[in-house]
């Protein structure tokens, strides 16, 4: 057994794909893609963009007081379109809007261990929005890294709390 290995070490793609394993049981890459966050000035006007002209209908309409946005969901293989509406200006979406107006507002990452993804990030040296979890869209954990330490992009770790019951 430790002779095979020895010889197949001798291989760059061997060599490769063990350190790929051996890194990924160290740092928890995320699964997909679980939404693109799209701010817009109105679901219902943006609605009608996704249904008829992407032919995809929205299957859940939800306001999430908490971070003062109303939210459109579609669906497109494995990830979701989140439109988010703002409820309040002052609001995270609506101080976005104000300063860039429509467009994307984050990309969202499923990952298995949110609490065990944020530890990682910030011994990183990423700076959270959220240290800890909290409850999103759709019941998810979610939080937040600042986009000022990930190039510009509002960057969302998204756990589904239900897969870990
Ligand atoms: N993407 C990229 N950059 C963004 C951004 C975004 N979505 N939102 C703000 N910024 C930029 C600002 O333009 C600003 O850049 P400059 O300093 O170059 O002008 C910088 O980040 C800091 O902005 P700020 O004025 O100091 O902070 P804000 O009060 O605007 O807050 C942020 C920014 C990201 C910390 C805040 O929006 C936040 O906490 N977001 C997380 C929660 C959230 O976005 N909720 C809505 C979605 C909820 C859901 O999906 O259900």
């Amino acid at each position: 057994m430790i002779f095979i290995f020895l010889r197949c070490a001798k291989q760059p793609y061997f060599v490769l794909s063990f350190f790929e394993h051996f890194k990924s049981c160290f740092f928890m890459k995320p699964t997909h893609i679980e939404h693109i966050g799209i701010a817009v000035n109105s679901l219902a006007e943006a609605i009608p963009f996704y249904e008829k002209v992407l032919g995809v209908s929205c299957y859940s309409i939800e306001e999430v007081a908490e971070q003062k946005v109303k939210t459109a969901f579609f669906i497109i293989g494995q990830t979701k379109i989140e439109l988010l509406e703002s409820t309040d200006p002052e609001g995270p979406v609506g101080k976005f809007i104000e300063k860039k107006g429509e467009g994307i507002h984050h990309i969202a990452y499923a990952v298995e261990n949110i609490e065990e993804s944020l530890k990682e990030a910030e011994a990183a040296g990423i700076k959270l929005i959220d240290i800890h979890p909290r409850r999103g869209a759709e019941g998810m954990n979610i939080a937040f890294l600042h986009p000022k330490s990930t190039f510009g992009v509002l960057t969302e770790f998204c756990e589904d709390s239900n897969k870990r019951k």
